[in-house]
């Protein structure tokens, strides 16, 4: 069967009986954008709102993708059905050439499970959209956890991840890693820390540093959540190349993902997710309306525009129209 050819709801359908293929083919077209990705996201919510996202994030070559790896297998034995979507770095600084080591997704994780690269690179607004729509799709297809890899490098790589059921923050042993983490903004949106390379010299001084660090933060408050809750980050020593660690991680995970669901936080964070995408979409869509405005602008024609003014009857024509 050709699947290109294949209409939306009829790809949806067969994503929802179990096809990969077509939920690959949704991917794709998620991943293009447009009108298509639109009528994916409005036949895609909300087919089932029941998968946990999992976001995973760190520095480049930390050993992420070594460890979803590990986890997806501990997930499997654990009778889960997980997919993965490894974010390709859309920043030159964080992309490609220095990391000639890091591994491949589908050479880590078990035969049959779903794993998908995505690349966001020069998509306007890509990340922000496409996350959500093809976290969507899977959570359709019936996958559960959704594991999402960004790397710790970029607004939009991290805020993706903060908006995770938990959000797992990957480092490694070394000088002052903890702290570049904590730089990053990474210590933040952790709900669960793995110190990766735990075989490498240095990871219990990592360990105390980070452990010094989430003391410090509790001292000042800045651990308590925007709802006022207060849950610890764990510290989890993984060795992702031999997969000790793993269980542990899982477990941690799935004790965080309690602590939501006690808390009432996980339809907070659900409902967080969804205004970061609506914000998304909406900021697209006035942007685009104003660069209409300003490209049929006349006010821009008077020998010495008034930019506030200019400013201000722009914005007020945007809001008019409906
Ligand atoms: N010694 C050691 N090496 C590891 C461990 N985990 C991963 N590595 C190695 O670190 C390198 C990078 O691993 P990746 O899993 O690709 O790291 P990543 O964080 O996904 O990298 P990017 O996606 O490029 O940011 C590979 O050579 C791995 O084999 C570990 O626990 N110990
Ligand atoms: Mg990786």
């Amino acid at each position: 069967m050709n699947y290109r050819t294949l209409s939306v709801p009829d790809l949806v359908d067969k994503a929802k009986a179990g096809d990969n293929r077509a939920v690959g083919r949704l991917l794709t077209l998620v991943e293009r954008g447009g009108t298509v990705a639109d009528e994916i996201a409005e036949l895609t919510h909300p087919l089932r709102g029941n998968a946990h996202v999992v976001g995973v994030t760190g520095p480049p070559g930390a050993g992420k993708s070594t460890l979803v790896g590990r986890l997806v297998a501990e997930w499997v034995e654990r009778g889960h059905r997980p997919a993965v979507l490894a974010i390709d770095p859309s920043s030159p600084i964080s992309g490609g050439a220095i990391l000639g080591d890091r591994i491949r997704m589908d050479d880590v994780v078990p035969e049959g499970t779903f794993v998908r690269s995505m690349a966001t690179r020069g998509h306007q607004g890509g990340l922000a959209l496409a996350v959500p729509g093809a976290v969507r799709v899977l959570d359709a297809a019936g996958f559960s956890p959704v594991i999402v890899e960004t790397v710790g490098v970029g607004q939009v790589e991290v805020d993706v991840v903060a908006a995770a059921d938990p959000a797992v923050v990957v480092t490694t042993p070394g000088m002052g890693d903890a702290v570049q983490a904590n730089k990053a903004g990474l210590l933040e949106v952790a709900d669960v820390f793995v110190i990766n390379k735990a075989d490498r010299p240095g990871a219990s001084d990592t360990r105390r540093d980070l452990q010094l660090m989430l003391d410090l933060a509790h001292v000042t408050g800045q651990d308590i959540d925007q709802y006022g809750t207060y849950f610890r980050p764990e510290v989890v020593m993984s060795t992702a190349t031999s997969g000790e660690g793993a269980p542990a991680t899982v477990d941690e995970i799935h004790a965080h993902m309690d602590h939501l669901n006690a808390s009432g936080g996980l339809n907070r964070r659900r409902a967080l997710r969804i205004r970061a995408e609506v914000r998304s979409r909406a900021e697209q869509i006035l942007l685009s309306r104003l660069e209409d405005e300003l490209e049929g602008t006349d006010l821009l024609e008077a020998a010495d525009p008034n930019p506030v003014a200019t400013a201000e009857s722009i914005v007020d024509r945007i809001a008019g129209e409906s």
